[in-house]
C-alpha cells in the first residue's frame, strides 16, 4: 500500500517544474479532496490548476486534454476504460475509493485506490481520505488537513454507522491529536450550531418520525413536554445550546417514536441514525455553518450543485472572505431555488413505477439537472414521498435525461446499492451510470426513460 503512495508522491515531486492538473469530482467528498491536493501541492510550491466534473463519462473525457501530469481525485478508478481514450499514455494520479475497473494500457499510470490497497471504499476511506494519504506522504505537515478528509468522508455519508471506521478513523485520530477535530456522541441532527432546536427536529426525516418530521408544532409540542426551555438569553436554543441532561431526555424519547414509527425491518438500524458521532472543526467560529463537519460538507455541496465547486474548493482551503461570502450567497439562493422545486413536487406528487416500488418525477423546466438530486433527497422526507421506496428525478435537455436516485439511509443499511442498480440499468439502454449507494446518477437517451426506469426498478427488488 505504501510503494503505490510513495512513488505518487515522487512523482509530484519530480513535476515540480510543470503545470499539474487536479481533476476532481464535483461533490463535496471531491471539493474536499481537491483542497487536499492543492494546499498540499502550494505547500511544495508545484504550480497547478484544478477542475471539476460531473463524472467521466465519455464525452466529458473527451474534451480533456493531458497535462504533463494530471491527479484524479475522488474519480477516476470505476472509468478507467473512459479515460484510456486520451490518457493511454500520459502522467497520471488517480486517488479514489470507487470499486475499481480493471482495464490495461493506462502505461503512466499510478493507482492509489481504496479497495487494491484493502480498503473498503464504502465505509472506510473517502476521496478526501485517499488524497490526504498522499498529501501526507508528501509532507508531515499536511496533517492539519484531515478535518477535510473528515469533511469529505461525512459528505459521502461514511458515518452512516453512526461513527467513522477504519482509516477514517485513524484520520479523525490524527486530526484530533492535530487539534484542528474533535468528537462528541451528540443526535445527529442538523444545523446544531446555526438553527434553532424545534427547526433542526422539525427536518430530521431519515428515519421518519411521527409527529415530528415535517411538524413544527409537534416539535414544539415535544420540547416543550420534556421541560426543556425553548429559548434561552439568546433567543432560540441551538442544539449546541442543549446540556447533556437535555440531550439525552431528548434522544431517549426519539429513538423511542421513531421505533414505533418504522416498519419492522428498519428497526435495528435506527438508534444509530438518531444518536452517534458527530465531528467539530476547532478552528471554525462557534456559531458559523463550518463548525460542524456535516453542515460544512452540505456548504460545499451546495457550491458543486451550483456549478461553483470553485467556490467551494477556496473556502475549503481556508477563504473566509470574498468566497466565503460568496458561499454563503449561493447557500441562500440554493435553499430558494430548491423550496421552488419542492413546492413543485409536492403540488405534483410522484409517479410510482410499474413494480410499485419506484417513485419518480420529472422536473424538466422547473429546476436545473444539478438540483435534481437534491430534490430526490428532500422529496423523500416530505409528505408526498413513501420514505421506505427510493425517489428518481429527470430532467430532460438536449434530447438526453439526466437523472438523479436518491433513497435512504434505512434502504441503504438493509443493503440497497442504488449505484450498482442505476448502473447496470443505464447500461442497459445505452447510456451511462454510477455513484453512491444512496445518491447515484445516469444519463440516458430521452426516448429510452421509460425503459431505463422499469429496468431500474427490476434491479432493485432484485436486491431487497
Ligand atoms: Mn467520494
Amino acid at each position: 500500500m505504501l510503494a503505490g503512495i510513495k512513488k505518487a508522491a515522487e512523482i509530484i515531486r519530480k513535476h515540480r517544474g510543470d503545470l499539474v492538473e487536479i481533476i476532481s469530482h464535483m461533490d463535496a467528498d471531491g471539493v474536499c479532496a481537491a483542497a487536499i491536493m492543492s494546499r498540499a501541492l502550494d505547500r511544495e510550491n508545484v504550480e497547478h490548476r484544478v477542475k471539476f466534473v460531473r463524472m467521466l463519462y465519455r464525452d466529458v473525457v473527451e474534451k480533456l486534454d493531458p497535462a504533463p501530469l494530471t491527479i484524479f481525485t475522488d474519480l477516476g478508478s470505476s472509468q478507467l476504460e473512459n479515460l484510456r481514450q486520451s490518457y493511454r499514455s500520459a502522467r497520471v494520479i488517480i486517488c479514489d475509493h470507487h470499486p475499481p475497473q480493471r482495464v490495461d494500457g493506462l502505461e503512466g499510470l499510478v493507482h492509489l485506490n481504496a479497495y487494491e490497497m484493502g480498503m473498503d471504499g464504502l465505509k472506510e476511506i473517502s476521496g478526501a481520505g485517499m488524497a490526504f494519504l498522499l498529501a501526507r506522504e508528501l509532507n508531515r505537515k499536511n496533517s492539519d488537513l484531515s478535518a477535510l478528509a473528515v469533511i469529505g468522508a461525512i459528505g459521502d455519508i461514511q458515518n452512516a454507522w453512526g461513527k467513522l471506521s477504519g482509516s477514517n478513523r485513524e484520520i479523525l485520530n490524527e486530526g484530533m491529536r492535530a487539534k484542528v477535530l474533535d468528537r462528541r456522541i451528540d443526535l445527529q441532527l442538523y444545523g446544531r450550531y446555526t438553527k434553532p432546536l424545534f427547526q433542526s427536529l422539525e427536518s430530521f426525516s431519515d428515519p421518519p418520525i411521527e409527529g415530528v418530521t415535517n411538524s413544527s408544532a409537534g416539535c414544539m409540542e415535544l420540547i416543550r413536554s420534556l421541560g426543556i426551555p425553548v429559548k434561552g438569553e439568546n433567543g432560540w436554543r441551538r442544539l449546541a445550546d442543549l446540556s447533556e441532561h437535555e440531550r439525552r431526555m431528548l434522544a431517549t424519547e426519539l429513538i423511542s417514536r421513531a421505533l414505533s414509527s418504522v416498519p419492522e425491518e428498519f428497526i435495528p438500524y435506527v438508534p444509530n441514525l438518531i444518536v452517534g458521532e458527530c465531528y467539530t472543526i476547532l478552528g471554525e467560529d462557534e456559531n458559523s455553518e463550518l463548525r460542524d463537519a456535516g453542515e460544512f460538507a452540505t456548504c460545499l455541496n451546495s457550491t458543486a450543485r451550483h456549478e461553483q465547486p470553485l467556490i467551494g474548493l477556496e473556502v475549503a482551503k481556508g477563504d473566509r472572505g470574498a468566497y466565503y461570502r460568496a458561499m454563503l450567497n449561493l447557500l441562500h439562493h440554493h435553499r430558494r431555488a430548491i423550496a421552488r422545486g419542492m413546492e413543485f413536487i409536492e403540488t405534483e406528487g410522484l409517479k410510482v413505477g410499474d413494480g410499485g416500488y419506484l417513485q419518480y418525477f420529472d422536473a424538466t423546466g422547473v429546476v436545473k439537472e444539478t438540483f435534481v438530486g437534491t430534490l430526490a433527497s428532500l422529496s423523500l422526507g416530505s409528505r408526498v414521498a413513501d420514505p421506505y421506496k427510493p425517489v428518481v428525478g429527470t430532467v430532460r435537455e438536449g434530447g438526453m435525461a439526466k437523472v438523479s436516485a436518491r433513497c435512504s439511509k434505512l434502504l441503504f443499511l438493509r443493503g440497497l446499492d442504488l449505484a450498482a442498480a442505476i448502473k447496470e440499468a443505464a447500461e442497459e439502454v445505452g447510456g451511462e451510470g454510477g455513484g453512491h449507494p444512496i445518491a447515484s446518477g445516469a444519463q440516458v437517451e430521452e426516448e429510452r426513460i421509460s425503459e431505463f426506469l422499469h429496468s431500474l426498478e427490476q434491479n432493485i427488488l432484485r436486491q431487497l
